[in-house]
């Protein structure tokens, strides 16, 4: 019978396995692709099977992070799957074998299911598990007490954990120099620094200097780049080459049309203000930014190929196999749907789509904002779905009119008198015709707006409060020419939040 040291030696074994078997399939990733590390591949996979539920609760609990935790909490469940590999095989060769087999397959086929997988997408996986199944093997023979090894209980102790030790710290430095040669060698960034934006055949109407109110604690206007949301399914970021980049538009077309990047830059450039938004913001949620966009109308582009008969939704397509169904009508009806290859005035960074993605006014990201695009199918929503569609969200989304209270903070103190209650209101391609504020069940008081920037931006607000001491709830609601927003409260899924942002304050 096996003592539980014994145990706790076979999972150590294990565990240096798993960590070869990883170490190994980065290191064959640097041939394949980034897309294709074991790593990865699994936990893009799980990422596509994520039911909407799970979608929403890492997307509200964990924001922005939800892939660092997605990542910390795979290698997790690897690690404690390769302990009992290993324990399995000291016990019995073939079950710890077989499961190491298994994982490795389950891993290959993971990688071969990648919309953009090439050939040898299972490569990683199947070298990395070999590699692995032969660390196995060799440190499950060495473990004390093991058949054939006649020294003393003490030196193959020691023996076996300096095998052990080596076999894991391989194991690390192939997963960090995998990665960091990966990293490195990530052709986007350096195709970007060479891309030189054109300037715009249409400038936007210059902004008014009071878009911001000038309040303390209510966020820029314009949302600095690197501090704007980033949401989407890529583990990795995709590295598209702009002079290999090509969008295809076809389906229910006349003319099937293929736009490169050259063609793109010599066309005519739209820039526009528009207020992007995530589905999963939740009420006073911050996956929302505003910026300068510029590109192509989409219009352009579609009045080229001549979309048929009883068309209705433009099915885009990133390079990573993301879709969104847009609405034909919302990419024809005149607003500024653009091919955007810009934002701020430089070409899209990276993680936000260069060198091409789609912004729509009025529509939530998931139907509308693909990053990286190259392929627009011209469908119906009757014939086709999107990638959210499939996992429990609506085919259609236009952003619904909301308002937060930035200022004062939720649970803070605020002298009595004159305070100052301020934030942000939305209502993209319909307009915020007005705020309000509402202390506790008492009536709705005007809030004064900022200055507007665009129809499709969000606007700041202003309300001065003369407060007496006591706790107080303030409650805001933003209204758009179709009246008030609703109060109703409504969680993310399928559709979008609604219901009042609040703020508990403490007046002195
Ligand atoms: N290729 C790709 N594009 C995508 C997504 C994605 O997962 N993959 N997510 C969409 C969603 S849900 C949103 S809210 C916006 C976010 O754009 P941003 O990351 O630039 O803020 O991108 C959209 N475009
Ligand atoms: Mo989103």
């Amino acid at each position: 019978m096996a003592t539980r040291r014994d145990t706790g030696l076979a999972a150590l074994a294990g565990l240096a396995a798993g960590v070869v078997t990883l170490g190994v399939g980065s290191l064959v990733a640097l041939i394949t692709g980034p897309s294709t590390d074991p790593l990865v591949a699994v936990g893009s996979a799980f990422v596509d099977a994520t039911p909407a539920w799970l979608k929403d609760f890492a997307a509200s609990t964990f924001g922005t992070a939800d892939k660092v935790v997605l990542g910390i909490g795979e290698v997790l469940v690897i690690l404690a799957l390769a302990a009992l590999a290993g324990v399995l095989a000291a016990r019995r060769w073939a079950w710890g074998a077989t499961l190491v087999v298994v994982l490795g397959a389950v891993a290959a086929l993971a990688a071969m299911g990648r919309p953009d997988a090439g050939t040898l997408a299972g490569a990683p996986a199947v070298v990395g598990a070999i590699a692995g199944l032969l660390t196995l093997r060799e440190l499950v023979r060495r473990l004390p007490g093991a058949p054939g090894r006649p020294r003393p209980e003490g030196v193959q102790r020691r023996a076996f954990l300096q095998a052990t030790a080596a076999a894991g710290a391989l194991g690390v430095v192939g997963v960090v120099l995998g990665r960091a040669i990966g990293a490195g060698a990530r052709g986007a960034q350096s195709a970007r620094a060479a891309v030189r934006i054109p300037s715009p055949t249409t400038t936007a109407a210059p902004v008014p200097a009071g878009v911001d109110v000038g309040v303390d604690g209510v966020g820029p206007w314009q949302t600095p780049p690197d501090e704007f949301y980033r949401i989407d399914t890529a583990l990795v970021v995709p590295q598209v080459d702009p002079s290999t980049w090509s969008l295809r538009v076809h389906g229910m077309v006349e003319e099937e049309v293929t736009l490169t990047w050259d063609e793109l830059l010599e066309g005519d450039l739209v820039e526009a203000w528009v207020t992007l938004a995530c589905v999963s913001n939740p009420v006073g949620g911050d996956l929302i930014g505003n910026q300068k966009w510029l590109g192509m109308p989409i219009a352009d582009l579609l009045a080229r190929a001549r979309p048929t008969g009883d068309a209705d939704m433009v099915l885009s397509r990133s390079v990573d196999g993301f879709t969104a169904s847009t609405p034909l009508a919302a990419l024809t009806d005149g607003r500024d749907a653009l091919l955007a290859i810009a934002m701020d005035g430089e070409p899209l960074p990276v993680e936000h789509g260069f060198p091409v993605r789609m912004v729509v006014p009025g529509l939530y990201g998931y139907v509308s904002a693909t990053k990286w695009v190259t392929e627009l199918r011209v469908t119906r929503f009757a014939d086709d779905t999107a990638y959210w569609t499939e996992r429990g969200w609506s085919a259609e989304g236009p952003i619904k009119t909301q308002s937060r209270i930035e200022v004062p903070r939720p649970g803070t103190s605020v002298p009595a008198g004159s305070v100052v209650v301020a934030g942000t209101a939305w209502a993209q391609h319909r307009g915020i015709t007005g705020v309000q504020v509402r202390v506790d069940q008492g009536s709705w008081n005007d809030a004064t707006l900022a200055d507007d920037g665009s129809i499709d931006s969000w606007r700041q607000w202003s309300w001065t409060w003369d407060a007496e001491p006591g706790e107080y709830q303030l409650f805001v609601r933003a209204s758009d020419p179709q009246g008030p927003q609703t109060g109703a409260v409504a969680g993310v899924i399928p559709d979008g939040a609604t219901g009042y942002d609040t703020v508990r304050v403490t007046v002195t």
